[in-house]
């Protein structure tokens, strides 16, 4: 998932470039508003978090563009192409590294596990897995 900040400046299309270039796939793709209640959902397992208020209200104030990537071993090697949460710490060339701002305003979301993208999957495009 592509987070605000990034539709706002106008950069979807570069990193999209970028995805492609290192080889993932892209099966679905979509511009959405996310309500504070789907950022809610969506960040739910953070919901004891501190951040986690300020992190919904950045998630829903602006369109987030939600993507299926395929690759092989595509999770591990999202992650390890977007760098870590922090873009301060994350390595050079990474998307994290190139386009966040801050620990929250992050540039992109990727999947932590297979079973979690198999439920983001399903939280943004409803019965594609079926
Ligand atoms: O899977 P990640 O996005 O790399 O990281 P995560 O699942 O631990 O956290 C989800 C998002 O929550 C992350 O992309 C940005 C935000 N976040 C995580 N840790 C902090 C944070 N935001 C703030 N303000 N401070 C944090 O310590």
């Amino acid at each position: 998932m592509i987070k605000p900040e990034i539709v706002e400046a106008k950069q979807v299309g570069e990193i999209i470039t970028q995805i492609e270039q290192n080889g993932f796939t892209i099966r679905a793709l979509e511009l959405v508003q996310l309500e504070i209640e789907d950022a809610e959902e969506f960040y739910a397992v953070h919901q004891d978090r501190p951040f986690y208020k300020d992190l919904c209200t950045y998630m829903s104030s602006g369109p987030v563009v939600a993507m299926v990537l395929e690759k092989d071993n595509a999770v591990a090697e999202f992650r390890k192409f977007i760098g870590a949460t922090n873009p301060a710490e994350a390595n050079e060339g990474t998307i994290r590294k190139q386009f966040g701002k801050s620990i929250e305003e992050n540039a992109i979301h990727g999947s932590d596990a297979d079973e979690t993208a198999l439920e983001e999957i399903e939280f943004f495009f409803p019965g594609m897995l079926e």
